[in-house]
């Protein structure tokens, strides 16, 4: 009976370890992020090319999925503004008011898609949390999360727009 108990106890554990994994499995790791769509010329930074950007750091944050479970705890993610990584690669606007019409989507290796609007990043608090960062607590990502991920600080649940192995940021001008 005992044994009968440890046994499916270690199956149960070898289960969760392996949903774990299953769960990430999916993503392939990124290591750079591509920036295209109404920009001046499409261009893909890496790590190195993001760290001559300004960094900023979350401090302290949860990571709260949709349905209200916090998934993280995290003291700091470390990584560049997104608006400072569009700005550095030059959106195409025709004028002022050509911006307000641009939708800004991130998409992650597996498919993974968010999206942001250019005024809730340049005209609202929230953009200024929204990072493309290569560190979580001091250290570099883990190879399940790629070499960067993006994350928006202020956001009241910030798992759905914590994109893990994120690979583009695309930027779409709405007719
Ligand atoms: N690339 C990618 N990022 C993702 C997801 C995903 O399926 N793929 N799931 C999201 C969901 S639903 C949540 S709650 C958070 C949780 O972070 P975690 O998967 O690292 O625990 O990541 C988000 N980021
Ligand atoms: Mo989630």
């Amino acid at each position: 009976m005992q044994l009968r108990a440890i046994f499916l106890g270690a199956l149960l554990l070898a289960g969760n370890a392996w949903a774990a994994d299953a769960a990430h499995a999916d993503a392939a790791p990124s290591h750079s992020v591509l920036v295209g769509g109404a920009v001046k010329a499409p261009r893909e930074l890496d790590v190195a090319a993001l760290k001559k950007l300004v960094a900023h750091d979350t401090g302290p944050m949860d990571v709260v999925c949709a349905t209200g479970a916090v998934v993280g705890k995290v003291s700091d993610f470390r990584g560049v503004r997104l608006t400072d990584v569009i700005d550095a690669v030059g959106l195409d606007a025709q004028g002022h008011k050509d911006e307000r019409r641009m939708v800004i989507v991130a998409r992650a290796t597996d498919g993974y898609v968010v999206t942001f609007s250019w005024n809730e990043l340049y005209n609202t608090a929230i953009g200024k949390d929204v990072l493309v960062a290569w560190e979580k607590d001091g250290k570099p990502l883990e190879p399940h999360d790629g070499q960067l991920l993006l994350i928006s600080g202020k956001d009241i649940k910030t798992g759905p727009r914590h994109v893990r192995n994120l690979q583009s940021i695309e930027i779409v001008r709405m007719r």
